[in-house]
């Protein structure tokens, strides 16, 4: 093969039961940086193919769930060091497939060995409790069950990593897996669940349906044989998935938007706050659901800020994410290119003033693809829609705060509460930051992205519904504690009456 040629697309058939499946429809996955290269043609499932998956969890699950946890966890561990084996070549893929810069594309994969290394060691360590029971003779414990099927949808802009989150523990937990990834990455989706049923995950245990999300998410969150939901995405798809499954009671985990934000005060290192906001607003082209779409700076600092934070990101150099040097890669696709356009003519239409940025990039082979110029608003008051809006592009507000408190009065001012950040060095400010700061992750000197799987993820307010996924909380979206009596008196006794005095 000559070097650098084009791969030939992939055909990519569902994957149920260990077998593929096709449709008679299909719809193409296209690398966003030369649009009119195929990535992947791929079968197009609706609600039969969603079906089928579901019976194959179905049979899948009485094996599964028997299988013991430590075994569970071997399976896991060894798809986690298969996914490091393949790390190069899998990177290359997911950034020929969703855009991001290959030095990223390879943290994305980095982010799933890390889950399913770290998840695997719950096969010897899923805990329970053991508490003394109030009678004699009595025996009182929990233990973690598995919800049965569960459907998983996922996001394109973290291809691997985000499936990795939901899929290893729920699989951990005993759990059978209907995969319904984004239309925008089959192919890393695919890749991902190759690897898993190499590493010995039994046929039917994860399977995996491609289509639209109206068309074939739809059905899997409604579909009576999927018991639970993970879903990460948009808030508006959110909600629909929420109320579905509150009318069928279902467990639903959501992980939806982000108005994430800096807050620079006046006695932060600017340097240090320049490198993180530009880290935090143009990595993943800000296409992260922590991306730092704000940066809400004190007054004294402000000129200084925005002045050198417009000179470093006209200075960013956008392109293939394969190619050395660029450090911004596409938008993942032509809808959500207009979608930052459109932002970027609200910001000016309410009177934010674009620094550098704010249009279209199509200068010599950029033409060929999906490209946004990194961009800054600044004189951005904080009702501005795009100081309140979910902007998912390489585009970031500068809003001036006139002192500490009003920075994190603005940095709270949002419907969302994914991730926040300060710079400062006042011990006592960051720890005031620390709990006043309404997001599910806070960073103190550094950006508002880079949560490590050790921890949980997720957010307040319109960010989910409460849940957390990976970290301690891994097991707890996929499993529900049962709490077991055992009783070998051999007699009856009565809780809370033969105690009573
Ligand atoms: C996402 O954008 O949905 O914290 C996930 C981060 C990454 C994960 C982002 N580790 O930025």
């Amino acid at each position: 093969m000559v070097k650098n040629a084009v791969p030939r697309p992939l055909d990519l058939a569902h994957h149920i039961a260990g077998r593929s499946v096709g449709s008679p429809r299909t719809f193409t996955s296209r690398n966003p940086a030369h649009r009119d290269q195929v990535v992947a043609v791929v079968a197009r499932g609706g609600a039969e193919e969603v079906n089928l998956a579901v019976q194959a969890a179905r049979s899948a699950l009485p094996g599964w769930r028997r299988t013991p946890w430590p075994v569970r966890g071997e399976i896991l561990l060894r798809a986690a060091e298969l996914l490091a084996a393949r790390k190069e070549e899998l990177a290359r893929l997911m950034t020929r497939e969703m855009g991001k810069v290959l030095t990223e594309s390879r943290g994305d994969v980095q982010e799933a060995i890390d889950m399913g290394r770290f998840i695997a060691g719950a096969g010897r360590r899923a805990f329970g409790e053991t508490v003394p029971s109030e009678l004699p003779d009595k025996w009182a414990m929990t233990v973690r069950q598995p919800l049965g099927v569960v459907g998983c949808i996922t996001p394109w802009n973290f291809p691997i990593a985000i499936p990795s989150w939901k899929i290893f523990p729920a699989v951990m937990a005993g759990n059978t897996v209907v995969f319904k990834p984004a239309e925008d990455t089959p192919a890393c989706a695919m890749a991902f669940v190759e690897v898993l049923e190499a590493a010995g995950l039994p046929p039917g245990v994860v399977n995996v349906v491609f289509g639209m999300g109206e068309e074939c998410g739809a059905e899997v969150v409604a579909h009576p044989g999927v018991d639970a939901v993970s879903f990460t995405g948009s808030v508006a798809t959110g909600r629909v998935v929420a109320e579905t499954c509150g009318r069928l009671l279902k467990k639903v985990s959501l992980e939806l938007g982000g108005k994430n934000g800096i807050v620079v005060l006046a006695d932060a290192d600017l340097e240090l706050a320049l490198d993180g906001a530009l880290w935090g607003g143009f990595g993943t082209s800000g296409q992260r659901c922590t991306a730092t779409s704000r940066v809400i700076v004190e007054r004294p600092v402000l000129d200084a800020f925005t002045h050198a934070f417009a000179e470093r990101v006209a200075g960013l150099r956008l392109g293939d994410g394969l190619e050395e040097g660029v450090t911004v890669g596409p938008i993942v696709n032509q809808r959500q290119l207009e979608r930052v356009d459109s932002y970027t003519r609200s910001g000016r239409a309410e009177g934010a003033r674009i620094l550098v940025g704010g249009e279209v990039a199509t200068e010599g082979r950029l033409a060929e693809g999906w490209f946004y110029r990194p961009t800054v608003y600044a004189d951005v008051s904080p009702q501005m829609r795009i100081a309140q809006e979910e902007i998912f592009g390489p585009a970031v507000a500068v809003i001036p705060a006139p002192d500490a408190d009003s920075a994190i009065g603005i940095a709270n001012g949002t419907a969302y509460g994914l991730s926040l950040s300060i710079y400062t060095r006042d011990l006592a400010r960051a720890f005031h930051a620390m709990s006043d700061l309404e997001a599910g992750i806070v960073y103190v000197n550094a950006p508002t992205i880079g949560a490590e799987i050790q921890l949980p993820f997720g957010g307040v307010k319109q960010t989910g519904n409460g849940h957390r996924e990976a970290g301690s909380a891994a097991l707890d979206e996929f499993s529900e504690w049962k709490s077991i009596y055992v009783d070998y008196s051999g007699r009856l006794q009565r809780a809370q009456i033969d105690t009573s005095r």
